[in-house]
């Protein structure tokens, strides 16, 4: 699994979303509180999280859920896209003949992460070398030739040579003919002027296609400010994460990416050769928050589409009798868009008769305007209230009132429009006609009720 702890506190503050009644002002803050203590103990910038944990307060309370999504899992949704934002760009590793140049500090898991690179590639069918250039350590030319049998891959190294640039020079020319040429530079206990200019050098004459600049996840908030002078100073193209499945906060890496600005072409989770992954910035964090069952969830809800399905469905609701409120905000939301309305009603025929005067445009805007309203009233309904309409009593409406910032009077007009909704459709249940029109008229997307003469006597 990978950044366990970081994990495993993310996944308790979904389940706590999803499992809060409603989801008002209190819960979203209280969302937030946690998600800072979170954040902070995996490291993360603590400026990154004030801004996420901003962000998120603020479309929590002011945007609304697409059609059909539950204030719940939107709120996730949410949590989800500032996180994704985070994290940045995909993997932009290219499956192609090229010189990869790695770098970074002590320990951070440069010569594991060469021989890594190099199965990956020769499993894609390209010839790999690498190349030994860190003349610091001096176990640096054993450890890397050792990995390149592993991984069959070529290797050259000169364990005499101690200028790094001419190791390069000679081992670039040496393994010309092979696709894929990795470079593992020699690393430093902190970022000195004497490792940086080293690198430098060395990047000159091999010209690489790819600078990775390698983090250990276990290191601290000392890895953005170290990442970001070393993208100044050198220039990297993207980051590889190592060390992803210990215990580690990981905070400290993910700054790193989010103040840099580049790509995470790969994560480390473990030691051994395979224990190596293109990133993915979607699957990583529906990894990390446990979202792999809920899809639906991360798909981009674009405007709400109407399927022959959904319609099918609507229908059959409205004419079960189990009509709820929570299928009436559906339908709301599905055909409220804006101007919906004034369309709907310059189409009856009573508008088209000679003598009519045009319908007032702002009565149409009143009635979009009521739909807002009653769909505030609603976000501050528990489940059981949505669902079960009958529940909701004197004091239940005045609660529902505070939460939603509304007057009662707002709350009561709502429940007197549903429950005449509910007899209305109750008298034309089993109006077979009426069922056939209204489904045909979804379907085609013309919500025009010329058709409503046909009703008459229609009932078989
Ligand atoms: N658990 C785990 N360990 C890793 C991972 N990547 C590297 N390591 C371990 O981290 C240690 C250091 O890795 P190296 O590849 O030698 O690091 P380096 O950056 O080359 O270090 P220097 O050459 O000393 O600068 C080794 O014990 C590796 O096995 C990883 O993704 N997960
Ligand atoms: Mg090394």
């Amino acid at each position: 699994m990978v950044l366990e702890a970081l994990s495993g506190s993310l996944k308790d503050t979904i389940r706590k979303i999803g499992k809060s009644a409603y989801v008002d002002r209190e819960v979203i803050a209280e969302v937030s509180k946690d998600l800072q203590r979170i954040l902070l103990k995996s490291d993360i910038n603590v400026k990154l999280v004030v801004a996420l944990t901003n962000t998120l307060v603020k479309r929590a309370t002011e945007e609304k859920p697409p059609a059909g999504m539950l204030q719940q899992d939107f709120v996730v949704r949410i949590l989800y896209e500032e996180l994704l934002s985070l994290l940045g760009e995909d993997s932009k590793i290219q499956i192609r003949p090229q010189k990869i140049l790695l770098v970074g500090l002590y320990g951070q898991g440069k010569t594991t992460s060469a021989g890594k690179l190099a199965k990956f590639f020769a499993r894609k069918g390209m010839s790999v070398g690498l190349i030994a250039a860190d003349v610091h350590r001096p176990a640096a030319f054993h450890q890397l030739q050792q990995i390149s049998r592993q991984v069959n891959a070529e290797f050259y190294g000169d364990e005499k040579e101690k200028n790094p640039v001419k190791i390069c020079k000679t081992g670039l020319e040496k393994l010309r003919d092979i696709n894929v040429r990795i470079i593992d530079s020699s690393g430093r206990d902190s970022l000195s002027d004497d490792l940086l200019e080293e690198i430098k050098r060395i990047k000159n004459v091999v010209s690489p296609d790819e600078t990775l600049l390698v983090i250990d996840a276990t290191m601290g908030q000392q890895a953005g400010p170290q990442a970001k002078t070393m993208d100044e100073v050198v220039g990297i193209s993207g980051v590889i994460i190592t060390k992803m499945d210990g215990t580690g906060k990981g905070g400290g890496a993910l700054s790193a990416i989010s103040i840099l600005h580049k790509p995470v072409f790969f994560i480390g989770t473990g030691e051994h050769m395979d224990d190596f992954e293109i990133f993915n910035a979607k699957r990583f964090l529906s990894r990390l928050m446990g979202l792999g069952d809920l899809e639906s969830l991360l798909e981009v809800v674009q405007e709400a589409e109407i399927t022959p399905e959904e319609t099918e469905k609507s229908i059959n609701k409205l004419m079960s009798g189990k009509f709820n409120l929570k299928d009436m905000y559906e339908v709301w939301e599905k055909f409220s868009k804006p101007g919906l309305m004034g369309k709907l009603f310059q189409s009856l025929p009573m508008a088209k008769m000679p003598g009519v005067k045009k319908i007032d445009e702002g009565a149409f805007e009143n009635a979009e305007n009521k739909l807002r309203v009653y769909r505030t009233v609603m976000d501050s309904m528990t489940f059981q209230e949505l669902e079960e309409p009958e529940v909701i009593n004197a004091q239940r409406i005045s609660r529902i009132a505070r939460g939603s910032g509304r007057p009662e009077q707002d709350v009561r007009s709502l429940m007197k429009e549903f429950k005449g909704m509910k007899k209305n459709l109750k008298e034309i249940q089993g109006n077979r006609g009426f069922k056939k029109m209204l489904k045909a008229q979804m379907k085609s997307g013309n919500f025009g009720l010329e058709n409503m003469d046909n009703l008459t006597g229609g009932s078989d």
